[in-house]
């Protein structure tokens, strides 16, 4: 029995450390000077115990903390002291010159036309109010249901140095998150909710709002397209650091219980800028905690000429984060979300461009099932890529490859299907864009290849092994088949 086990009967104890220093000063305005940080709370710990409910939490906690961060203690995790500074969590944002507030739209009050046109087409970030406040997510999603429903199932709360994921039973997340004192803790991100038939039953509790109906990227069969969808619990104090999603994808992001705060950057933005690791001192770390406390004033204080976009997003808000953008998130609440990130007509160039470059093989695949159904879509891609003069894999001599294509070694178990016996040959499409893409309206509204995603994707499932128990090189195999079967068929 691991000592822990012998120090209570109804809580379990887990060391940690608490500081001893003064909450951290509110951010400062430019010519202030620079805002000063917690981070010497480091070195005036005092040992401190978190207990937890369960005997086996500790230890659970242990093992994930020890697998994602290899650069500090599991007992370091609370160093800097935030569990004890909520200055930091209840902090107004101040709407100065350079501060924008993300703009605000009643779902009542819009059309996915409307939405399209104003926001997606003009890549404007918003929340929407009131849009997914009747899901049943609403009730189904809070802790105490979640743990009653999904008690002994495992989810991805971590992943460590090699990507290999770090996954914890709900019963004892659930109890880290009630009593959880980290700086950063641990934030649940699953991702295989449809694959895996233990967390599936989560797919019923909500739907892709109305204002998102294109999902281009669905084209690509179930096993070979990159993660898109997540559900998350983010502890208080839990957040993501300023980033941009992959490959041009937009992205809707639905809480249904606590509240997240939002940074967002225009495109253009220099990564320097918007992370601003440069502006780092000695000891200071620069998760989403630190950025919101002291790194984004001094972000704000070094260029006073960018534009940074702030605002709180609450349970039924959804927001929408368009391709390209820069965004960082702090859950100031336990929160629990929901997130897709899709292609769309607002954002099917930048798209295509980035994963025809950095995902090859995707791409190919995409573009196999365009042309067979969506052939609107399929000419586009086309179009694009004579108009950049762009050289598919098929299309360059063997062995030539693509200069300034990233490595392609992430990719998905599809980089073993077959990539031959296919002719794409270009020649005798048509040049013209089709009009339905040339003005953003209702025609846009067509939703591309819809029998065949059903299709596509009922078949996949079905010969998907659930979690991680089944022969999974046998279930890859008859996948391969099954989809070689349908795009040849
Ligand atoms: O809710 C969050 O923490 C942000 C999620 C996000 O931006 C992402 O998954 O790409
Ligand atoms: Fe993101």
């Amino acid at each position: 029995m691991a000592p822990t086990d012998l120090l209570a009967h109804v809580c379990y104890f887990y060391p940690c450390s608490v500081s001893t220093a003064a909450p951290s000063t509110s951010p400062q305005r430019a010519g202030s000077g620079s805002p000063s940080p917690s981070s010497d709370a480091a070195q005036r710990r005092i040992p401190q115990e978190v207990k937890f409910q369960h005997r086996r939490t500790a230890g659970e906690v242990r093992r994930c903390k020890k697998g994602k961060r290899t650069d500090i203690k599991p007992h370091e995790w609370d160093k800097f002291g935030y569990a004890s500074k909520e200055e930091v969590l209840h902090r107004e944002i101040v709407y100065d010159d350079q501060t924008v507030p993300i703009r605000r739209v009643k779902f009542r009050d819009i059309t996915p036309e409307r939405f399209i046109e104003e926001f997606g087409s003009k890549s404007q970030p918003v929340i929407v109010e009131d849009c997914c406040s009747h899901w049943p997510a609403m009730d189904k999603w809070s802790i105490d249901a979640l743990e009653e429903r999904f008690r002994h199932v495992s989810f991805k709360v971590a992943k460590d140095d090699n990507g290999k994921k770090l996954r914890m039973k709900f019963k004892y997340f659930a109890d880290y998150v009630r009593h959880q004192k980290d700086d950063n803790p641990l934030y649940l991100f699953e991702t295989d909710m449809d694959d895996n038939g233990f967390i599936r039953p989560l797919m019923d509790d909500y739907e892709v709002p109305s204002l998102f109906p294109h999902d281009w990227f669905s084209l690509v069969n179930a096993d070979s397209r990159p993660p898109f969808r997540w559900f998350c619990i983010g502890p208080k104090r839990s957040g993501t650091t300023v980033h941009i999603d992959p490959l041009g994808t937009a992205a809707w992001n639905a809480v249904t219980h606590g509240t997240k705060r939002w940074v967002l950057f225009e495109p253009h933005e220099a990564k320097k800028r918007v992370k601003g690791k440069d502006l780092l001192k000695e000891d200071e770390d620069d998760e989403a905690i630190m950025y919101f406390d002291y790194i984004l004033p001094r972000i704000k204080q070094a260029y006073p000429d960018l534009k940074v976009y702030e605002g709180l997003q609450k349970p039924g808000e959804v927001i929408f984060v368009p391709g390209d953008w820069w965004h960082g998130v702090l859950n100031l609440e336990d929160t629990v979300a929901v997130t897709q990130n899709y292609c769309g007509p607002d954002n099917f160039e930048l798209v295509w461009t980035r994963t025809r470059k950095e995902r090859e093989k995707v791409a190919w695949l995409w573009l196999r099932n365009m042309r067979k159904y969506a052939p609107d879509l399929y000419q586009k891609a086309m179009t694009m890529n004579r108009r950049d003069r762009f050289k598919m894999r098929h299309e360059r001599p063997a062995g030539e490859r693509l200069s300034d294509a990233s490595s392609s070694s992430s990719e998905s178990s599809s980089d073993s299907s077959s990539d031959e016996g296919v002719d794409l040959d270009p020649a005798g499409l048509e040049a013209a864009v089709p009009d339905a893409f040339k003005k953003l309206g209702a025609a846009c509204f067509q939703k591309q290849g819809r029998y065949a995603v059903d299709r596509m994707s009922t078949t996949a499932r079905n010969s998907i092994v659930p979690g991680e128990r089944g022969n999974h090189e046998a279930a890859l195999n008859k996948r391969r088949r099954i989809q070689e079967t349908v795009l040849q068929g």
